[in-house]
């Protein structure tokens, strides 16, 4: 039940937005029908659970050692329900092949099977989320010379073809347990920190491996394929193979889905303009919302103009649903179940904000040629009472208003996080 505070302010932004010709209940239905993929690896810094501890390796880097992360699959997945908890809304999973559950044994990369999957499968279950999944091409020592599937040695490639073939499997059986689709999504490390004298066979070799890895088919139902370009890595500064033109192409040639990662591109690039120019040849994207400070620094999503003009584009498409929005961001230097919540609300609340448009307007108003409305509405809108629908949907699904989640928060770390 609505609190009468939060209902009158509902009420008089409902009328607001309604002489815009905006429905603020049109807007709070479609909100709770968009799943976010909350990223396992905020929760342990991408430790996983092969119990190898070694390098992280890939260009990764996670800074900060704030007390209470997750050591263990039932730590890691207490730690996601209380995430949970505090965000509206239904959500999925995304989970890297390294967190399986190994029992204690030296399981490779080349031998996981959906068994190691399975306490993942029951708990998503029970807590109805749908799942996402990713091969692991980092952490690993057939990955310390900066390449995987395009390693020049055939050996190294194969190991990673068949990670990469368990992978879907294990993608497809998560499809099938939960009755929807895993998008498992590729994304491989491979570069050179410096400059290359041969750009082409890698790419090459790339290409081979990856087409290998796909000529299985699966049923789409089940486990749907995606592919991640990079422009630069730490280590891989001056080349990196799967390029975002090199995957836009495999995208679109392969008919797999293209990731848009936020923290990928030149510092001045926003995802947010690339997502109506792909969306016309690839049928399905996948977003890793992150923020990037200064490079690919993989911050904490805050509410930042680039994370509206992403929600914007985002809806603005009309085909929400062939956009999987997943996030990617890891900061060891707050509360790790914190940053879940700070991140997943944000991005929600730009998604909600984006519904809000009044977007009939403005688009008569551009096709008019009246510029100078289509800039008042936009600014107009920034301050327009948006946040009492956030505060009412959050409300509505009964989760904490305002930063009233925090206090929450602070119980579990005395209760659980601090006695780890
Ligand atoms: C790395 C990519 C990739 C990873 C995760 C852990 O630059 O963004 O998505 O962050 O797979
Ligand atoms: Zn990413």
């Amino acid at each position: 039940m609505a609190s009468d505070r939060i209902e009158a302010a509902y009420a008089a932004a409902k009328e607001r937005f309604a002489a815009l010709g905006v429905d603020t209940d049109d807007a709070l239905r479609l909100i709770s029908q968009i799943p976010i993929s909350l990223h396992c690896w905020q929760g342990d810094d991408i430790g996983g659970f092969e119990g190898a501890g070694g390098d992280l390796g890939g260009g990764l880097a996670v800074t900060g050692n704030y007390p209470g992360k997750a050591t263990t699959p039932d730590q890691l997945r207490s730690d996601l329900d209380v995430a949970y908890s505090l965000i509206p809304g239904s959500h999925r999973l995304n989970l890297h092949a390294l967190y399986g559950e190994f029992g204690g044994k030296k399981i490779d990369r080349d031998e996981i099977t959906p068994e190691h999957f399975q306490g993942w499968i029951e708990w998503a279950k029970a807590g109805n989320h749908g799942v996402d999944f990713n091969p692991s091409y980092f952490a690993h020592a057939k990955a310390e010379d900066g390449f995987t599937l395009a390693n020049a040695d055939k050996g190294i490639r194969d190991f990673w073809i068949e990670h990469g073939k368990r992978c879907r499997e294990i993608g497809a059986a998560f499809g099938s347990a939960l009755n929807t689709p895993a998008v498992t999504n590729f994304w491989m490390p491979d570069g050179y920190k410096d400059t290359p004298a041969d750009r082409t066979a890698p790419r090459i070799r790339m290409t081979e491996s990856l087409d290998e890895i796909f000529s299985a088919p699966i049923d789409p139902a089940l486990n749907i394929d995606a592919v991640e370009p990079k422009l630069f890595g730490i280590g891989s500064e001056s080349y990196v193979v799967g390029s975002h033109e090199y995957y836009l192409g495999y995208a679109i040639t392969r008919n797999k889905l293209l990731c848009l990662d936020a923290g990928h591109f030149h510092p001045t690039e926003s995802i947010a303009d690339k997502i109506s120019s792909v969306m016309l040849y690839v049928p399905e994207i996948l977003l890793h919302v992150s923020r990037g400070v200064r490079w690919d620094s993989d911050h904490v999503v805050t509410f930042t103009e680039d994370l509206q003009n992403i929600a914007l584009e985002i809806i603005r498409t009309g085909r929400v649903d062939n956009i999987h929005i997943g996030l990617d961001f890891f900061d060891a230097q707050i509360n790790r179940v914190a940053a879940w919540v700070i991140g997943t609300r944000n991005m929600i609340k730009a998604l909600l904000l984006a519904l809000l448009e009044p977007a009939n307007t403005l688009k008569a108003a551009e096709i008019a040629g009246d510029y100078t409305t289509r800039l008042v509405l936009l600014e107009e809108q920034k301050s327009l009472p948006w946040a009492a629908v956030w505060d009412y949907y959050c409300e509505q699904k009964g989760v904490p208003v305002g930063d009233a989640w925090l206090k929450t928060i602070r119980q579990y770390e005395t209760d659980v996080l601090f006695k780890r």
